[in-house]
C-alpha cells in the first residue's frame, strides 16, 4: 500500500480585478481544509493566481506581462509555499511564467512535502488562437500569450511513487499520457480553466464539456493505468462562464470522487499507487503488448494526410 491522500481544490472565479493575494488567500484556505482531512498533496487548477486572461486580447506587452511570474516563489506566493511546508502536504499548481530570459510560458509545479519544488512542467498542447478572432463569441488567445512547452512531459520520483503533470487542452490528447506512462507514471497532476460554451459551437454546453473532460482524464487514466487528478477553475469570471467538475480517475479508468459545484471546493480520495500494478502488468503491459514498429506516423506526421482518391 502506496497511500497519498490526495485534496483536489477545486477555485471557482478569479475576477479580471481581483488581486492575487486575494486568490493566494483561497488556496491557503482550501489547504487548510485539506490539512484538517489528512491530505498529503493538494493540486491547484491551470493559472491558479489569476482571472484566466488569454480571454482578453491585448497588444501592450507590458500589459500583458502583468499577469505574469517573475519568480517562483515570489513575493505573492511565499505565504502558500509557507503553510503547505507548516502543514507537510505537497503541493500542485498552475501559473504564468515569465523566464529571466524573457519568455513566456503556461507552467505547473510540484513540490515535495517540504515545499521543494521537485517538479516543473510547461504547456505543450496550447488551444485556440494567436490574433483576434471576430468570428468568436470570445476569445483564446493562449497561443498569442504563450510559447509551447519546452520541457517535454517528464516525471518525477517523489512521495514514494512516479508523478507527472500536464495542463488544460494536453488532457485531450492521448500522446500526453502516453509519453508519460511510458515513463511509469503513477499519478498525473492537471488543472484546467475549460469555457462551459463552445466559442465556435454554441450549441456545444456545459454538459457536452463536462462530458468530454470525464471521457478524456478517465480515458488517459485507464489506458496508461495511472491517477489521473483534473482540477478545475470554475464559475463565472466577468461574465465568462467555467466548468467545474474537477475529478480523480483511479488506474481502471473509474471516477473515485468529483465536485459538486463551479466554487473553491475540495474533493478528498486516499489513493493507493499501488492500484496502478495490476493495469501495468496485465493489458497495458506496454513492454509485452506495443508493436512500436508500426506507430511511427505519430510522431512522423503532425496532421492528416488523406490516401489519393
Ligand atoms: N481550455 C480549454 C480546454 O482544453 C478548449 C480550451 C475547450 C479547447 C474546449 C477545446 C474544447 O479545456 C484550456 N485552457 O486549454
Amino acid at each position: 500500500m502506496r497511500n497519498v491522500v490526495v485534496g483536489g481544490a477545486q477555485m471557482g472565479p478569479i475576477q479580471k480585478a481581483d488581486s492575487r493575494s486575494q486568490a493566494i488567500e483561497r488556496m491557503i484556505s482550501l489547504l487548510d481544509q485539506a490539512k484538517l482531512q489528512g491530505c498529503t498533496l493538494v493540486v491547484f487548477p491551470e493559472l491558479a493566481l489569476t482571472t484566466f486572461f488569454p480571454r482578453w486580447y491585448m497588444e501592450d506587452q507590458a500589459e500583458v506581462d502583468t499577469w505574469f511570474e517573475r519568480e517562483m516563489p515570489g513575493p505573492d506566493t511565499q505565504p502558500l509555499f509557507d503553510r503547505a511546508r507548516e502543514h507537510a502536504i505537497a503541493i500542485s499548481f498552475g501559473y504564468a511564467e515569465l523566464t529571466p530570459e524573457g519568455l513566456h510560458y503556461n507552467t505547473s509545479i510540484l513540490t515535495d512535502r517540504e515545499a521543494n519544488i521537485v517538479g516543473k512542467y510547461r504547456k505543450i498542447h496550447l488551444p485556440g488562437h494567436s490574433e483576434f478572432d471576430p468570428e468568436r463569441d470570445f476569445q483564446h488567445l493562449e497561443k498569442r500569450y504563450f510559447l509551447p512547452g519546452d520541457m517535454g512531459f517528464p516525471v518525477t520520483r517523489t512521495m514514494g511513487g512516479i508523478f507527472g503533470m500536464c495542463i488544460c487542452n494536453d488532457r485531450r490528447w492521448p500522446e500526453t499520457y502516453r509519453v508519460m506512462g511510458l515513463q511509469g507514471v503513477e499519478m498525473v497532476l492537471l488543472g484546467y480553466n475549460t469555457p462551459s460554451v463552445n466559442s465556435q459551437r454554441p450549441a456545444e454546453g456545459p454538459a457536452d464539456r463536462l462530458f468530454h473532460n470525464r471521457l478524456s482524464l478517465q480515458a488517459g487514466a485507464y489506458q496508461n493505468s495511472t491517477w489521473v487528478v483534473g482540477i478545475a477553475k470554475g464559475g463565472d469570471e466577468d461574465g465568462f462562464p467555467m466548468i467545474g467538475g474537477s475529478l480523480i480517475a483511479a488506474p481502471d479508468g473509474k471516477i473515485v470522487v468529483e465536485a459538486k459545484t463551479e466554487d473553491d471546493e475540495l474533493i478528498v480520495h486516499a489513493c493507493d499507487l499501488d492500484d496502478c500494478t495490476f493495469g501495468k502488468k496485465t493489458i497495458f503491459d506496454f513492454a509485452r503488448h506495443r508493436r512500436i514498429e508500426h506507430y511511427g506516423i505519430i510522431t512522423e506526421q503532425t496532421g492528416v494526410i488523406e490516401p489519393a482518391e
